[in-house]
């Protein structure tokens, strides 16, 4: 790469995956996803640059050139990856912000080597950065960076992302290292947030932990002032929905149904294999609808895709045990010669597929305990222009707050998640396009696009001309 960049995106992964073709060279490849998808046209406009790990341990790569971004690697060695991402990220910060929904782990050497690799993000960063360049940093991997760029280099103007929830004081309180994260996300100018909540847990922490007072979105520091605000992340709408007009991927999506049997009813779950995501209630709930006899036996077919995740770590191993049992116990009591209730998968599927399925499915079903945001969620309401198919969708999604149209439900309390998945089934066409139809405007307006610039716009905005430290009563907020 050549000379410095004005606006420099910082996040834990680079936005391509390595291939390997079959004469056994490699290449680049853009990785899926809406992230990269809303920030390349920024990229492109103002010669960006992404720092973030290639994705291969104990290996050190030159910054290079790929789909008009610059690239620059961010060397992890496999120690880092077992102790910065698998541990701190993975097993302590991951549960700890989802509502300790899994016990968090809290180890010495694993905060150690957070710190130590979130100083080499910050390092390369200030050196990429040009004068004056905005800096984005992504999501709860990299919470130190901030504070770190800033001492690095206080020209820059510096923004944060967390894709995650911020939770309750109560929770943050156990981390034993609570006022280091704290103080790197300070060094931000605007802390992005997905929801509101997540915005003034964060405020009331910083006034309880470091008395520092606050006066509607702004956090009042001696010597400057950071924004904090919620920007919903969302989906490509207008991508996904003309992905699902193409003739070939509406004569997938029938094949598909043709594939499962031609159930009357299709019911879909699309997640990471993780704990946060509840597969293991809605399946309970689908394996009590057979088992009372709500549903009748070929009625219904439920297709869990569930995507190889965090595999090293200890807890994913066990979920995915408990899940595949789950599966093999419902199966092996309500399978019938040519159906099979329900049909699992661990693996991944390019996003076409993906999007036949979301458009042969009658039925998604998002149940996470906590979740974000969730846009797989936001994906299915993209891909149904036909009006046709319902939403399931817990109240603990971020996505929650805005598809009040879904079929809302407490994952926690299984007679609700039966009720709900029944009422979707059962429901009128008149009654889905309805709901469908409000869903999909507000996908359609508050897209990936909206999401990306309304954060770069307030970022580029300094904090309020009119509010000085003098005017925010100590208490206030
Ligand atoms: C974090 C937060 C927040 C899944 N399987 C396949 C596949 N996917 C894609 C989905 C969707 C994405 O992965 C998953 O996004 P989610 O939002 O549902 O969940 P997390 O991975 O936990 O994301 C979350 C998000 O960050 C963004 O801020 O919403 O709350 O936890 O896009 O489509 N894509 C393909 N094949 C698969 O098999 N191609």
């Amino acid at each position: 790469m050549t000379g410095r960049s004005s606006f420099l995106i910082v996040a834990n992964r680079l936005p391509v995956d390595r291939r390997i073709e079959p004469d056994g060279t490699a290449s680049w490849r853009r990785s899926p996803g809406g992230l990269v998808t809303a920030i390349a046209p920024v990229m492109q406009r103002r010669h960006g640059a992404w720092a973030g790990w290639h994705g291969a341990p104990d290996e050190k790569l030159e910054p290079f050139e790929q789909g008009g971004m610059s690239l620059i690697p961010i060397p992890l060695s496999d120690r880092e990856v077992e102790l910065y991402y698998e541990g701190f990220s993975n097993a302590t910060l991951w549960p700890l912000y989802h509502d300790v929904v899994a016990p968090p782990v809290y180890h010495r050497r694993m905060w150690e080597a957070y710190r130590t690799v979130n100083e080499r993000f910050a390092t390369a960063a200030a050196e990429a950065a040009e004068e004056g360049a905005v800096v984005w940093v992504q999501d709860y991997q990299l919470q130190l960076v901030p504070a770190m760029l800033r001492r690095l280099r206080p020209d820059l103007r510096i923004g944060f992302f967390l894709h995650i929830p911020f939770p309750p004081t109560e929770l943050f309180w156990r981390l034993p290292w609570r006022k280091d994260l704290v103080e790197g996300l300070l060094g931000a100018d605007l802390v992005g947030f997905q929801l509101p909540g997540g915005a003034s847990n964060f405020r009331r922490l910083c006034r309880r932990l470091l008395g520092l007072p606050y006066k509607g979105n702004e956090i009042f520091l001696d010597d400057r002032v950071v924004t904090t605000q919620a920007f919903p992340i969302s989906v490509d709408f207008a991508q996904l929905d003309s992905i699902v007009r193409e003739p070939h991927i509406m004569a997938r999506a029938k094949e598909i149904r043709v594939e499962l049997g031609d159930p009357e009813h299709v019911l879909l779950g699309v997640d990471r294999l993780d704990y946060t995501k509840g597969i293991g209630q809605r399946l309970e709930a689908f394996g009590e609808l057979l088992k009372d006899g709500r549903l009748r036996p070929n009625e219904a077919v439920f297709v869990q895709i569930a995507t190889p995740s965090r595999e090293r770590v200890e807890e994913y191993r066990r979920l995915r045990d408990d899940i595949e049992l789950q599966v093999g116990r419902i199966n092996g009591e309500h399978a019938q010669l040519g159906y099979q209730p329900v049909q699992y998968f661990h693996q991944s599927y390019d996003h076409e597929e993906l999007a036949a399925l979301y458009l042969a499915a009658d039925v998604m079903v998002v149940t996470p305990l906590r979740d974000g945001m969730n846009l797989v969620a936001k994906e299915y309401v993209s891909c149904h222009h036909d009006l046709h198919g319902a939403l399931v969708l817990s109240e603990f999604a971020g996505a929650a707050d805005e598809l009040r149209q879904a079929y809302l439900v407490n994952p926690y309390d299984v007679e609700d998640v039966k009720r709900q998945m029944l009422a979707a089934m059962r429901a009128t066409p008149h009654e889905l396009a309805r709901r469908m139809r409000t869903m999909r405007r507000r996908v359609a307006t508050y897209d990936v696009d909206r999401w990306a610039s309304e954060f770069l716009n307030a970022l580029e905005t300094p904090a309020s001309q009119t509010s000085t430290r003098r005017s925010a009563s100590w208490r206030s907020g």
